[in-house]
């Protein structure tokens, strides 16, 4: 072979700007073949990252490989462009944060040409520019008008770091903000609420539908949602004429327990006796600093409830904290003998009553024998359980739901743990809401015409918080019903608001007049593969999945097959970890000069001579252990990176990033170029036409099977399984397979060359510029008009036309032959060809054959 020297580097300069406008488009698409591969779009921080990078790897792979097959692909490109680190930059650099934010869009651009991905940068959106939040404002009013977005005081959370109010979603578990990190303080604040919860069901019940979603995603979703099925019972009051107390609970079966109710602090009957007592008042505020977990009670005085089936009211009322506001009814019947909680509770606040237990493992079991909480859910009902004492748990829910009902004192209900989406934030950054408050018509729509609600430029951003609340001329204006002076909500959204509809707009992104034509979303949605972070799990999936649902809901698009679930199949690619060097006897994390590279893999510490730990852990400044996907692609170019992305690790699994073991990858590339000049410029003359098959001998057929094997393994990779580190090592066996067959000197060179147009073209979605620079050799060497540009054709494995025939003589297996299918179909000669060979002279010379009987595989002789 003759080896040449290859630079990639070179090789990706010189395809660049071809490579990155992608497949042409030399036949029309198919009708039917639609594919949109998304991506999740990035916040403009201003570099792209390791993450990044393999993501649009990803996806721009699938891209191509779907255009090859002649796909009408859908792969745009955005940018997630408000919220709050633009904001912080601005005030820090005294920049305008439409500024710093075009800026990094710019500088992110060009990274994304570097990697060589192929987006369609026809549909770039970019959420804060005001022809794009123009339509997240009227989402917000069409939401508005079929009174899902509404005004209401609540108990919210706010970041006292970021000066804004958070979502529930936002907080972590320690009730701190996912962004800021701060602990989040309770507030009482006027907010804007979405109605998420009318959809919880649907949300709930479609995760079902889901089927190419990853089972945890969908678990995270359906805990978050929370939907609980159980029964809502009424408790009388001591104080006359009150209405009933409700209380939610999922286990009915423990009634002849309860002997305490919890309320939530806001309860509504707290109010009266807020008045009445400071203490409480100071309980109550004492209780919003400590966590929800907390066993504290204060006992209302005068005031008791009565359990539906027992005559006395002798149940005692608390106010608790570990009663959740906006659950159920924010009341609890605490059941200390069957619940951790309750009994906590019980040890800290009425001590002096035993728990009484009502269910118990075993029919006719005292209660002296039983460890308490019982909280197992399987059981029999004891005697203070009056009538329905005996019997199993499951049928004595059943039974006193029933009986609850019949007497009015209960009903079955659902609940869900999903509270409704609060989407202020008294930040600047961000779409204003465009709503306007008068004095006599309460919150009034902007008028579509009116929209966008500009966000008004402030030259200086001096502090956290809200400047549009200061500035009159933003604030006042008029009532659009009734022209009096009115003034300007001047909130922002949320901006998981502005991410969740970006799918749509990048079906029709030039749309002036709507946010999206229903016909063109209708051709281009579900999104076929989406592509993200499992961070993303909970929050944007739902929110998106939420919106989806609602604009199909008032027709914006046709929801009858997905029920308005706009993300068919998901992947969550994992995490891309780099190798940390740690100094063992200090723990400290060493910076790469602080290490030296000896001979083969070893590592020393340069100050101490020693070894260090090497681990690979997420990327962080803190650790100096990121890569910087630049340095990279500067050093190795484009096409090896992106292939070493991809065999490095299966999409979803974490990936080790070792930048040292791209080696094997660029050596691999120098072999393609190679064995592409070398077939190229054989001295024979190649048949230009892929059709003319050549007749196919023996090394010809075990050739073309591993071939074919080898393209339907590629392609069912890309397709179906998507394992695209399976696709790398393919091509190299591939690779290898051509190369042995041409050594060999015995496969039709024919075949070897039609087997290396199949590496290239197939190559071309991970490598563009090396097959780009292979198929110019085959043009150029051969002046043919070859290109990668169309998917080869699956022929599938070709059976051998030669049969191993078992020579069979008087029952016993003698020896094999090898011929032609047709061989016995002319018996005398094949019974002539099978005596002359040297095991038939063996067997069969000097002896009389009385019957041969052919059938199938086996000949088989009688003799004597
Ligand atoms: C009595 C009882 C006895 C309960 C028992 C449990 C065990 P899930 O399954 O998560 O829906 N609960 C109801 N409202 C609550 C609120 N606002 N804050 C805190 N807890 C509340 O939980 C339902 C159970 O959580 C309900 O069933 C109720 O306690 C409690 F042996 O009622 B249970
Ligand atoms: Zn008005």
């Amino acid at each position: 072979m003759s080896h040449q020297e290859v630079s990639l580097i070179d090789i990706g300069n010189k395809w660049k700007s071809k490579v990155l406008q992608g497949v042409p488009h030399s036949s029309m698409p198919a009708k039917d073949k639609k594919m949109y591969v998304l991506s999740q779009f990035p916040y403009p921080s201003g570099s792209l990252h390791i993450g990044h990078l393999r993501v649009y790897t990803i996806t721009d792979a699938l891209n191509r490989f779907y255009r090859l097959n002649g796909y009408y692909v859908v792969h745009p490109m955005g940018w997630d462009a408000f919220g709050l680190p633009a904001e912080n930059a601005a005030i820090e650099r005294q920049i305008d944060p439409a500024v710093w934010t075009a800026q990094n869009i710019a500088k992110m651009k060009e990274q994304l040409g570097t990697m060589l991905a192929n987006f369609d940068w026809d549909r770039e959106v970019t959420t804060c520019s005001p022809d794009y939040y123009k339509f997240t404002q009227e989402i917000f009013l069409e939401l508005f008008k079929h009174g899902m977005a509404y005004q209401k005081n609540a108990e919210i959370n706010w970041d006292p770091v970021d000066q804004t109010v958070l979502a529930n979603e936002q907080v972590d578990a320690q009730g701190r903000s996912w962004r800021s990190g701060a602990v989040v303080e309770k507030r009482n604040l006027t907010q804007w609420f979405l109605g998420i919860t009318k959809f919880a069901h649907d949300l709930e019940k479609d995760l079902d539908l889901l089927k190419d979603w990853p089972q945890n995603v969908k678990t995270m979703q359906k805990n978050w949602i929370g939907e609980s099925h159980g029964t809502e019972i009424g408790f009388k009051l001591s104080v006359k004429g009150s209405e009933q107390l409700k209380v939610f609970t999922t286990r009915v079966e423990t009634l002849f327990s309860v002997q305490y109710i919890a309320l939530a602090l806001d309860h509504p009957l707290i109010s009266e006796f807020l008045k009445a007592d400071p203490e409480l008042k100071a309980f109550i505020e004492e209780s919003k600093t400590l966590l929800n977990d907390s066993k504290r009670g204060f006992l209302l005085k005068g005031l008791s409830a009565q359990n539906p089936f027992v005559s006395e009211f002798d149940l005692p009322i608390f106010v608790a904290p570990y009663v959740l506001s906006g659950y159920g009814h924010g009341a609890v019947m605490g059941c200390p003998a069957h619940d951790e909680r309750d009994y906590a509770f019980w040890k800290q606040n009425m001590p002096q009553i035993s728990p009484k237990a009502t269910i118990f493992p075993d029919k006719n079991e005292k209660s002296e024998y039983l460890v308490l909480p019982y909280t197992d859910k399987r059981g029999f009902l004891g005697l203070g359980a009056a009538e329905f004492a005996g019997m199993e748990v499951e049928a004595a829910a059943t039974r006193i739901s029933k009986k609850l009902e019949e007497i009015g004192r209960g009903r079955p209900v659902v609940t869900y743990k999903l509270r409704d989406w609060l989407i202020s934030r008294q930040r600047y950054w961000g779409a204003p809401i465009p709503i306007i408050h008068c004095d006599s018509c309460g919150p009034v729509a902007v008028p579509k015409e009116d929209l966008p609600v500009l966000l008004p430029k402030v030259d200086r951003l001096a502090t956290k918080g809200n400047p549009l609340k200061d500035m009159s001329t933003f604030v006042h204006t008029t009532c659009p019903s009734c022209g009096n002076a009115a003034k300007r909500e001047t909130d922002t959204m949320d901006t998981f608001m502005d991410s969740s509809w970006y799918f749509f707009r990048y079906t029709d992104p030039k749309n002036s007049s709507e946010p999206f034509s229903s016909e063109v979303a209708n051709k281009n949605l579900p999104v076929d593969l989406y592509i993200g972070g499992i961070e993303h799990a909970i929050l944007h999936l739902l929110y998106s999945r939420f919106i989806s649902k609602f604009l199909a809901s008032i027709g914006k698009w046709d929801h009858t097959q997905g029920k308005g679930e706009p993300f068919k199949r998901l992947v969550t690619q994992g995490m891309v970890h780099g190798k940390t060097y740690i100094d063992p006897l200090t723990g400290r994390f060493l910076k790469s000069d602080e290490i030296e590279k000896a001979e083969g893999s070893d590592v020393f510490i340069k100050a101490t001579g020693q070894k260090p730990l090497v681990t690979y852990e997420k990327m962080s400044k803190s650790k100096y252990n990121g890569a910087d996907p630049d340095e990279c692609i500067k050093l190795h170019g484009a096409d090896a990176t992106r292939a070493h992305i991809l065999f490095q690790a299966p999409i979803a699994d974490v990936l080790s990033w070792d930048e040292s073991k791209i080696v094997g990858i660029e050596r691999w590339l120098a072999r393609v170029l190679n064995l592409t000049q070398t077939v190229t410029t054989m001295p024979y003359g190649f048949t230009e036409d892929n059709s003319a098959y050549p007749h196919l001998n023996k090394h010809d057929l075990k050739f073309h099977n591993e071939v074919q094997q080898l393209l339907e393994g590629i392609t069912s990779s890309f397709k179906d399984t998507l394992s695209l580190n399976t696709v790398i090592s393919d091509y190299m066996k591939l690779t290898k397979v051509i190369e042995l067959g041409l050594k060999s000197n015995n496969v039709n060179l024919d075949l070897i060359m039609q087997s290396l147009k199949t590496l290239i073209t197939t190559i071309y979605p991970v490598v563009p510029s090396v097959a780009e620079e292979a198929s110019e050799k085959i043009r150029s060497n051969l002046k043919w008009k070859w290109t990668p540009y169309e998917w080869p054709t699956l022929q599938g494995v070709r059976e051998s036309s030669l049969v191993k025939y078992q020579i069979v003589i008087n029952g016993k297996m003698r020896f094999t032959h090898l011929a032609e299918k047709t061989f016995i179909e002319d018996r005398e000669s094949a019974i002539k060809t099978l005596l002359d060979l040297p095991e038939g002279r063996k067997y069969l010379a000097g002896r009389e054959v009385k019957n041969t009987i052919m059938k199938g595989k086996v000949v088989s002789f009688v003799v004597k």
